[in-house]
């Protein structure tokens, strides 16, 4: 009972406490721990049956139940070569060249992280991905890079599906071993929306790397290669490959709109490649680079600059595929696109077809069709788990170039218009939208600048403010925090500076930050952190845990403390984590390789007067009952 009782005290992060507990006395924990976690499993089951799952109260009701198909692979095939592999013989230089060199139009698939942020709320949960994994590796080994972490995934893995991103991508790292992994890193900002400390970055881009990220794709919200250089230099010393990003802003057509040119662009190319970087992005977050202008902007990039580029947009206008396609002509070296069933209006265009459209070409990818298939049609199984946040599909107008809202922004924002009751408003969302842009100086909007720009649009439409009241008020409008952040200078300097009228405006007098925000901001003190964390993890904290904690300290503690209750959850099938179960239905759960639990719900009793009731379980064939708090 002793036993017991401290193995129930203990925690299973990251799997790693149990590794480092069983390492030392194996034969003594092993039986209690899977008792143990089967019962976290229970206590999990049980919640979701009596309370349901907060993630998904109130949305439509997803009836897949049955697992997505996987395509069956043949046995024992030895694993292709892949990128991962060439950049491993070659290192991130010469790899570089070789991209150069190669003839076919090189493809990153983002499904597993910007399609499903921009589709599906960021909601894709690890399960899903790790059981198609190896038919990446098996499949399709010509993809450039697997876009599978970083942006809001980070956060959201832990705040909402209480899973942890480490988790995720070293499993996914030991199913696809031979694919490169890119993540997507902003900058000063870590995977967060604020300016982190020097060190925190430096630690954070170390920890993934060594976790399995191969590919850094760098962007600084407003531009500013000065909070690039920082995240820049620790993507290089950890031997991975630097890909800085320009954002793309404006329309390099249109005369009259010159802030962001094609010199503007040429510029900011040169002196990132000056840095360092092995791969130049040209990320455009909300689809505005038109056919003609990709067309242009590659053409010059090309003649200017050594290293490959690698376009990245989004189908909001739905014709970004005819600009990777006029890319393609120029010499495009690697585009994003998505599996078809994930792909379209504010995610990447449809890879599936984007890869046909090229067949028989001189870009001619060399992906299979039939692999493609099989990856799509498991993805739109899949799909179906999440239909509660899917949302409406917002068809573009003309305004999208008013407008410039990004891709992973757009379907959100309207869901926060329309929960302030402005749903009849988004064209006026949108125009606003438009003017905080012009009143803050045409600023890049992209995370977490694009945040502070729809945060200040909604509450100049909820509280009938025009930009020439909110200039000329005399009052403190008490506008949103993020808008301070922003104009203090605490996201960085935008080209040019912000207008001194809109600052002082909503800024009164608080105080503005003129240099680089990591420079001023006090070192993360990283032994006080461990400490702390040691006492609640209950083994010596990790380098990894404490970056995670300096990132997102109340998310973190919150999702350790879940893990406490419940266990890993992730190991559920997506039915069942935002379901629980259906009665008398058999539910199986690998708790790990080999480690099976067979569950069956069989009844829930009546409240009891202290609120609880108990649910009836049937486990690897045993009963068993678990006691919950019925919260309604
Ligand atoms: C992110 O920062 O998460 C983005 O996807 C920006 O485009
Ligand atoms: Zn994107």
């Amino acid at each position: 009972p002793f036993l017991i009782r401290m193995i129930g005290n203990e925690i299973f992060l990251n799997g790693e406490a149990t590794t480092r507990l069983i390492d030392s006395t194996p034969e003594l924990f092993e039986l209690p721990a899977r008792r143990d976690r089967a019962t976290r499993v229970l206590r999990y089951l049980a919640n979701v049956v009596v309370n349901g799952n907060e993630l998904v109260k109130g949305r439509p009701v997803a009836t897949r139940r049955e697992p997505a198909p996987i395509p069956k692979l043949q046995a024992k095939a030895p694993l292709p070569k892949g990128t991962r592999d060439l950049l491993k013989e070659l290192g991130p230089e010469r790899f570089s060249q070789w991209i150069r060199d190669e003839k076919s139009l090189l493809i990153t698939d983002t499904t597993m992280r910007d399609a499903h942020q921009s589709l599906l709320a960021t909601r894709l949960r690890t399960y899903d991905m790790l059981q198609i994994a190896e038919t990446y590796a098996h499949r399709a080994a010509e993809f450039f890079s697997l876009e599978m972490w970083g942006g809001a995934t980070f956060d959201t893995s832990m705040r909402f599906l209480k899973e942890s991103p480490w988790q995720r991508l070293t499993q996914m790292r030991e199913r696809c071993p031979n694919i490169l992994f890119q993540m997507l890193l902003r900058a000063s900002n870590a995977v967060g929306y604020t300016n982190y400390p020097d060190n925190v970055v430096k630690a954070f881009v170390k920890e993934a790397a060594d976790a399995g990220i191969d590919v850094f794709r760098v962007f600084d919200a407003l531009n500013w290669v000065d909070n690039m250089q920082v995240a820049m230099e620790a993507v290089l010393d950890s031997g991975a490959i630097c890909e800085a990003s320009i954002c793309y802003s404006g329309d390099i057509l249109n005369p009259a709109r010159q802030k962001y040119s094609l010199k503007y662009y040429v510029d900011l190319a040169k002196h990132l490649e000056k840095l360092g970087a092995h791969i130049l992005a040209i990320k455009d977050m909300a689809g505005l680079c038109k056919p003609a202008a990709a067309r242009q902007l590659i053409k010059a990039l090309k003649q200017e600059i050594g290293i490959p580029i690698h376009f990245h947009t989004h189908d909001t206008a739905g014709l970004q595929a005819a600009s990777i396609l006029a890319g393609a002509e120029e010499d495009l070296d690697i585009a994003d696109a998505a599996l078809a069933s994930l792909s379209g209006g504010t995610s990447q265009v449809n890879l599936n077809t984007l890869v046909e459209s090229l067949r028989f070409g001189p870009r001619d990818s060399a992906l299979s069709t039939s692999a493609l298939t099989e990856l799509s049609t498991y993805w739109k199984a899949v799909r179906e788990f999440y239909l509660p946040f899917e949302s409406e599909a917002l068809a573009a107008g003309g305004d999208l170039y008013e407008h410039e809202m990004p891709g992973g922004q757009y379907t959100n924002l309207y869901q926060q218009a329309r929960a302030l009751g402005l749903a009849d408003r988004w064209t006026e969302v949108c125009k606003t939208y438009a003017e905080v842009n012009q009143m803050f100086g045409d600023i890049v909007k992209v995370t977490p600048t694009s945040k502070a720009v729809g945060d200040m649009a909604l509450f100049m439409v909820a509280g009938q403010l025009t930009a020439t009241d909110v200039l000329n008020a005399d009052r403190d409008l008490s506008p949103p925090a993020s808008v301070v952040d922003l104009l203090s200078g605490m996201m960085g300097q935008p080209p040019g500076g912000f207008p001194p009228q809109a600052q002082k405006a909503i800024l009164r007098d608080r105080p503005l930050v003129t240099g680089r925000p990591g420079a001023s901001l006090p070192p993360a003190d990283f032994e006080a952190t461990r400490e702390k964390l040691t006492g609640l993890l209950g083994v010596a904290a990790t380098d990894r845990e404490c970056v995670t904690h300096l990132l997102y300290p109340k998310v973190y503690e919150d999702f350790i403390a879940h893990r406490k209750l419940y266990g890993d959850v992730s190991t559920l099938q997506t039915p069942y984590f935002f379901y629980g179960a259906d009665l008398a239905e058999e539910i199986i759960v690998d708790i790990e390789e080999g480690k099976r639990l067979i569950i069956r719900f069989l009844a829930v009793g009546q409240p009891k007067p202290d609120g609880t009731r108990t649910v009836f379980f049937e486990l690897n064939g045993q009963p068993r009952e678990v006691e919950v708090i019925d919260h309604s």
